[in-house]
């Protein structure tokens, strides 16, 4: 029984991913802040599969709350095959001169030092059993600037370095490592960025057909199915209607 951990599974495309995995019933570990959602997705998934679920309720930017939550995984669940590094978020769309230090701070701690301090503390038991895949959600902003995206951009630009950096380090381990790199899709992504602006959020959507969360869970189901001799170092998906930082609307 494969045992699979994903960050951010209380909405969007961890949670499509923990529910699309979950139907091979496996062993997994999700993660979020939200606990009340984070719970129903746990049990949503034990009632309507074979799949044993862990939710552990932490924010990732905490290093102290990671290593506590990592600490408490029981011994049966330690043997993770698969850590899809999904947790992050944008926040607020300003050029830099107007830009708020906290809301950088929020990106670089979550995009970037939750997706290391996550997988600091898992991987050392992947690299024991010498065996492994390590799923980080980039975006097509780790390729491309577009206005006021500075710093969400920076981070995935950080997270394409450091997935390339995890395949170089883990090569002689046999883990893979893959990064998927979806465009627009419309999840709870820009509500987040818009600090609760529904109207302003759907607004990003509107006069195209988006992603939508499974068809990234589809994508990791694929990644996952591949023989173990091939790794699918990247993956950049877009809506059809969107290209190299270009959407075009009707
Ligand atoms: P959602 O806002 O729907 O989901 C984000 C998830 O991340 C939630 O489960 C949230 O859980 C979790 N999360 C955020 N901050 C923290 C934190 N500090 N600690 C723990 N968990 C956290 O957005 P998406 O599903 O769209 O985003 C998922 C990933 O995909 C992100 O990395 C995003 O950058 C990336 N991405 C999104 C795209 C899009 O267009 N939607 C395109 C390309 C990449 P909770 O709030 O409960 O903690
Ligand atoms: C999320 C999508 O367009 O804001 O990575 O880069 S976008």
């Amino acid at each position: 029984m494969k045992n699979v951990f994903i960050t951010g599974a209380t909405s969007g495309f961890g949670e499509a991913i923990a529910r699309t995995l979950a139907k091979q019933n496996v062993k997994m570990i999700i993660t979020g802040r939200t606990e009340d959602k984070l719970m129903q997705v746990a049990r949503e998934i034990e009632a309507s599969t074979q799949t044993k679920v862990l939710p552990l309720v932490f924010d990732v930017r905490d290093y102290d709350a990671c290593v506590k939550a990592i600490n408490s995984i029981p011994e049966d669940f330690r043997d993770v095959d698969v850590l899809v590094n999904n947790a992050g978020l944008a926040v607020e769309l300003n050029p830099v001169h107007e830009g708020a230090i906290e809301d950088w701070e929020r990106m670089i701690d979550t995009n970037v030092k939750g997706l290391l301090y996550i997988t600091r503390l898992v991987s050392p038991w992947m690299v024991a059993r010498q065996q492994g895949h390590i799923i980080n959600i980039g975006s097509t902003a780790s390729h491309e600037i577009y206005y006021g995206g500075n710093v969400y951009c920076a981070t995935k630009h950080a997270v394409l370095a450091l997935t390339k950096g995890m395949r170089t380090d883990f090569l002689k381990y046999g883990i893979k490592v893959t990064q998927i790199s979806p465009g627009a899709c419309e999840t709870n992504f820009s509500v987040v960025r818009f600090h609760g602006d529904k109207e302003k959020a759907d607004k990003v959507y509107e006069g195209y057909d988006p992603l939508v969360a499974q068809d990234i869970a589809d994508v990791v189901e694929f990644v996952l199915s591949r023989p173990s001799h091939v790794c699918l170092n990247e993956i950049i998906m877009t809506p059809t209607a969107q290209f190299n930082g270009v959407i075009h609307k009707n």
